[in-house]
C-alpha cells in the first residue's frame, strides 16, 4: 500500500538563533534572540499529533548530533577552539527542516518501480553544509529495503536543498505523475540555492521519465522578497498546486504544461492584489501543509497566517466558495518560524509502503509521549546564541542527544 507519509525533523536540543542565513528573513530578523529549544520541540511533537488526528501516517528524523565535531575535525579544528561563527555552524539544529534532508520520487514515476530519495548537498550555507552525512545515514537506515534507493548528494558546485525545490502532481499518490523541480538564479543580494543542474542531475539518477519532469525557474523577485525555497511560495498535493501570483519566473507556460500533462489538475494562484508576496512570505501561507484527509483536501498553516488578515480573509473567501482546499488546520511552530521554517520545512514527505520502513523512524501517539518525556527532562529551556561556547550548555545538549538515540534504539 502506497501512501504519504510525513518524516518530520526533531526539533534538537541546540536549537538557536544566530542569524546564518541569508536570504531568509524571519531568520535574520531574530538573530541574537533567546531561543527555547525545548518549547520548539514539543510544538514539533504536537504538530505531528495533528497531522496523526487528520489520518496520516507519521515519521520522525532525528536530530543531528552538535556540536558537529566530525565536521570540525575535517576542518582541523575543535569545537573550544573555534572562532565563535564556526561554533555556531558547527552548532546549528537545521537538520530539524526535513524538507530540505532529500528529493523524493514515488515508485509511480521512475522507470524501475523504487523509490528514489536524493540526499541535498545544502551547499550554499555553511551551517547546512554538513548536514548530509548524517541525513545520508538515517535515510539509508530508514530506507534499507529494496523498495528504495538512497543516493549520495550532488557533487559541488552545484547547490541542491531537497524537497523545498520540487514537487509533484498525480491523480492520486498511487498513480505516475508530473515532478517539477524549480530552481533558482540569485535575486537581487540574495544567493541562489537551487542550482538547475542539481534538479537535473537529480531527475535522471531517480530514472524520471523526461517526458514527465519540468524544471522551472523561481522568479527573482520572489527569491528578493525572502523566498529562499520554493516551498516558501508554492505547494503541491495530488492534482492541486497552490502558489502565489509571483512564484514562478514564467507561470503561463508552467500552467500550460501542467495542463497538457495532468488535465485534472487544478491550479490555485493567489493573486498580489489580494495577498502581496511580502504578506505571503511574512506569513508563511504557502509554507503549509497540503494533505488529503477524509474530509478532502486540508492545508495545515501555521499561526502566523491566521494572524494576518489579508491571508486569513483569503482563506476564508477560499474555502466559502467551495475552492479546492476543503479545510484550513492552524499549528504553533513558532520557534521554528522565527528561523524561517514552517510546517512544511518541518516535514519531508515520502510516498511509499510503510511496511517497507524501519519502524523506529515511524511514531504513533505513545511514541510521541515518550519523546516527548525526553524532551521535557534533558532540551535546555532556553539558548543565548552568544553562549554557544558555554561548557554545561554544550555537555547539556550532547546529552540530550544521547538520550533520545538511545529511547528510539538508534544510538549507532
Ligand atoms: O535553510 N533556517 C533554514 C530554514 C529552512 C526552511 N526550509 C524550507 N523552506 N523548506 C534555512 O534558511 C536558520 C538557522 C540560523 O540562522 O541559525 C536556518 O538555517
Amino acid at each position: 500500500m502506497v501512501i504519504e507519509i510525513n518524516f518530520d525533523g526533531i526539533v534538537g536540543p541546540s536549537h538557536n538563533y544566530a542569524g546564518l542565513s541569508p536570504g531568509n528573513l524571519a531568520a535574520t530578523a531574530h538573530a541574537g534572540q533567546l531561543s527555547q529549544p525545548r518549547a520548539a520541540a514539543l510544538q514539533g511533537l504536537d504538530k505531528m499529533r495533528a497531522n496523526l488526528a487528520l489520518g496520516l501516517t507519521q515519521g520522525v528524523l532525528l536530530p543531528h548530533r552538535r556540536p558537529d565535531r566530525a565536521w570540525l575535525d575535517a576542518l582541523s579544528t575543535r569545537y573550544e577552539d573555534a572562532p565563535p561563527l564556526l561554533q555556531a555552524q558547527a552548532m546549528s539544529a537545521s537538520a530539524m527542516w526535513a524538507a530540505n534532508a532529500a528529493t523524493v520520487s514515488p515508485a509511480p514515476d521512475t522507470a524501475d518501480g523504487r523509490c528514489h530519495l536524493t540526499v541535498a548537498n545544502l551547499m550554499t550555507m555553511p551551517h547546512r553544509s554538513h548536514e548530509w552525512p548524517e541525513t545520508l545515514a538515517q535515510l539509508r537506515t530508514a530506507f534499507a529495503k529494496d523498495a528504495f534507493a538512497v543516493h549520495a548528494p550532488i557533487p559541488a558546485p552545484f547547490g541542491d536543498e531537497g524537497a523545498a525545490n520540487h514537487m509533484r502532481l498525480a491523480a492520486a499518490h498511487d498513480a505516475p505523475g508530473v515532478e517539477l523541480f524549480v530552481y533558482t538564479v540569485a535575486g537581487g543580494h540574495f544567493p541562489a540555492r537551487q542550482h538547475l543542474q542539481a534538479s537535473a542531475a537529480i531527475a535522471r539518477a531517480h530514472r524520471l521519465d523526461p517526458a514527465q519532469t519540468l524544471f522551472v525557474q523561481q522568479s527573482e523577485e520572489a527569491v528578493a522578497a525572502g523566498a529562499f525555497h520554493n516551498d516558501v511560495v508554492a505547494v503541491a498535493n495530488e492534482r492541486v498546486l497552490f502558489a502565489h501570483e509571483r512564484a514562478f519566473a514564467d507561470k503561463d507556460r508552467l500552467y500550460a504544461d501542467l495542463r497538457r500533462l495532468l488535465p485534472e489538475v487544478e491550479i490555485v494562484e493567489v493573486p498580489e492584489s489580494e495577498v502581496s508576496l511580502a504578506d505571503a512570505i511574512a506569513s508563511y501561507l504557502f509554507n503549509a501543509q497540503l494533505v488529503t484527509t477524509a474530509q478532502g483536501p486540508t492545508l495545515v498553516v501555521p499561526m502566523e497566517a491566521r494572524a494576518n488578515s489579508a491571508v486569513w480573509g483569503w482563506l476564508e473567501r477560499h474555502q466559502a466558495g467551495n475552492g479546492p482546499i476543503r479545510r484550513v488546520e492552524t499549528v504553533d511552530v513558532t520557534q521554528s518560524m522565527a528561523n524561517g521554517g514552517g510546517p512544511a520545512c518541518l516535514r519531508l514527505r515520502v510516498v511509499g509502503d510503510p511496511a517497507s520502513i524501519d519502524p523506529r523512524f515511524l511514531v504513533d501517539a505513545a511514541k510521541l509521549d515518550a519523546i516527548g518525556a525526553i524532551v521535557r527532562r534533558w532540551w535546555p529551556e532556553t539558548i543565548d546564541p552568544d553562549a554557544l561556547g558555554d561548557a554545561a550548555l554544550i555537555r547539556d545538549i550532547e546529552t540530550a542527544h544521547g538520550r533520545l538515540r538511545g529511547a528510539l534504539n538508534l544510538s549507532s
